[in-house]
């Protein structure tokens, strides 16, 4: 086996190449709580609500989704009645859990309650909830938790925080944007509106039922704090604290009180060590909506995982249920082909840290004016103890070259295969492999290194 392994300078970190990834804040490392989130990488988001019924359509318009009480101008009577309607008699919870397990998902957040205040389960403190307020009476979250216990998978709740268009206490924006994004059909006078008052009335009582009455909450995901005051924010979290020590909080619960950062529909150009997440649709719409085929495909969405894993986050991907309480064909495919690829390249994702090379080593370069970054996708790296996983995208003819690591090389081979291990040379400058002519994976192939200090 030709691997010649040149003696290397010296270099501080475990690799010579710059960190893509900030420095790590000492309080994210140190924080237990956010142990299973690091090893868990994937998760699935469920926009699910009465405004799923609509499937997106209103009055003969087509682009609406879970804003439809907004975006439709439906008033509160109006839509109340509308919701009597929901009885999503296909709605099978351990079909749901399973789709998410089977494409590798460690984790669930489904929306409690959304913009419109209407609460998807049994809420003792508003009956503007699926128990008291439609034909279908059943409590979905209760039978989602019961099925995430059985099935291995971690239970959290999506809660939008700042906006209640069934509240009339929920202002939204200040000067130009005041009222930017409230009921102003029902409530249109926001000076009127006094936040506290729906604090007290209507979030302190939920996310107290959400904490005691459906097992442990993996993660409180809030969405669009808006006019929320520090101290609601504290007193919040000192709430789900007390109440549940292990459940983590995203950052909109307010004022930069929460256990990691949120990227949404987006992946940030670079790393970090402390952690955050980044949520995003499979096509336009983060609720059903029947026309929007506009569906990512199963290697973008591949290729974001990994993106974003080599970055240190995490991909919480949605679907969007339909009225009738399944998931979309389309989804289920990408899910679980997804699935299948991380059955064979798993241990190059979860658990992992980011990449050790920059993002020049990736190819990455300033557009023309400058402004954007111009993203390439021939591979992407993660990293665990002794090992650094490359994912090829675009299988190169003539070999494998990466910027030189610190470390020596133990031996490189790829993942999912039982080839003889590849050829390599590492010099100081940079390690080459030789690859077999053709890609292991249609999608992703991954080359396994392994360094010398990998525990055996
Ligand atoms: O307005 C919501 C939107 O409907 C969706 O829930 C996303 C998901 O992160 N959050 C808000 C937009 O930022």
């Amino acid at each position: 086996m030709r691997n010649t392994i040149v003696t290397l300078l010296c270099c501080t970190t475990l690799f010579c190449g710059q960190l893509s990834a900030q420095e790590p804040s000492t309080q994210a490392i140190s924080e237990p709580r956010m142990d299973w989130f690091r090893e868990a990488k994937f998760g699935m988001f469920i926009h699910w609500g009465v405004y799923s019924m609509a499937a997106g359509e209103w009055n003969g318009d087509t682009n609406h989704a879970e804003w439809l009480q907004l975006t439709a101008k439906i008033p509160l009577a109006q839509y109340t009645q509308y919701a009597k309607d929901f009885n999503p008699q296909r709605f099978d919870a351990d079909q749901w859990v399973e789709i998410a397990k089977d494409a590798g998902m460690q984790y669930l957040v489904i929306t409690s309650k959304h913009h419109d205040g209407f609460a998807m389960y049994d809420s003792a403190s508003s009956d503007h909830n699926v128990v008291d307020g439609t034909d279908f009476k059943r409590d979905p979250l209760k039978e989602l938790a019961d099925a995430c216990a059985k099935h291995g998978i971690r239970f959290c709740v999506y809660y939008s925080l700042g906006r209640d268009w069934e509240d009339p206490d929920t202002p939204t924006g200040r000067g130009e944007k005041k009222g930017f994004r409230s009921n102003l059909i029902d409530f249109p006078n926001e000076d009127e509106k006094v936040f506290s008052r729906y604090f007290e009335r209507k979030v302190k009582p939920q996310v107290r039922e959400l904490l005691t009455g459906y097992g442990p909450i993996g993660i409180f995901w809030f969405d669009t704090y808006g006019l929320i005051s520090k101290e609601e924010s504290l007193e919040l979290k000192q709430m789900i604290r007390t109440l549940q020590p292990k459940c983590i909080i995203n950052e909109r619960i307010g004022h930069k009180l929460g256990d990691y950062k949120v990227s949404e529909q987006e992946i940030p150009a670079d790393g970090s060590y402390d952690p955050w997440e980044s949520c995003m649709t499979m096509n336009d719409h983060w609720s059903y909506n029947r026309v929007d085929d506009n569906w990512k495909s199963t290697e973008k969405l591949l290729q974001n995982l990994i993106d974003i894993v080599s970055k240190g986050g995490n991909f919480l991907l949605n679907i969007g249920p339909t009225g009738e309480g399944e998931i979309p064909e389309p989804s289920q495919q990408r899910l679980a082909a997804i699935g299948q690829w991380l059955e064979i390249n798993g241990e190059a994702v979860y658990g992992c840290g980011p990449s050790p090379f920059g993002k020049k080593a990736e190819g990455r370069k300033k557009s023309k004016g400058g402004k954007k970054e111009v993203k390439t996708w021939k591979w992407r790296a993660t990293t665990k103890p002794g090992h650094v996983f490359v994912h090829v995208f675009k299988w190169p003819s003539d070999g494998l070259t990466l910027p030189t690591l610190s470390e020596k090389i133990a031996s490189v081979s790829i993942l999912g295969s039982d080839a003889d291990p590849l050829e390599f040379e590492q010099t100081a400058d940079d390690v080459k492999i030789t690859l077999p002519e053709s890609a292991p994976d249609e999608m992703v192939s991954v080359v396994r290194i392994k360094l010398e200090s990998a525990k055996p």
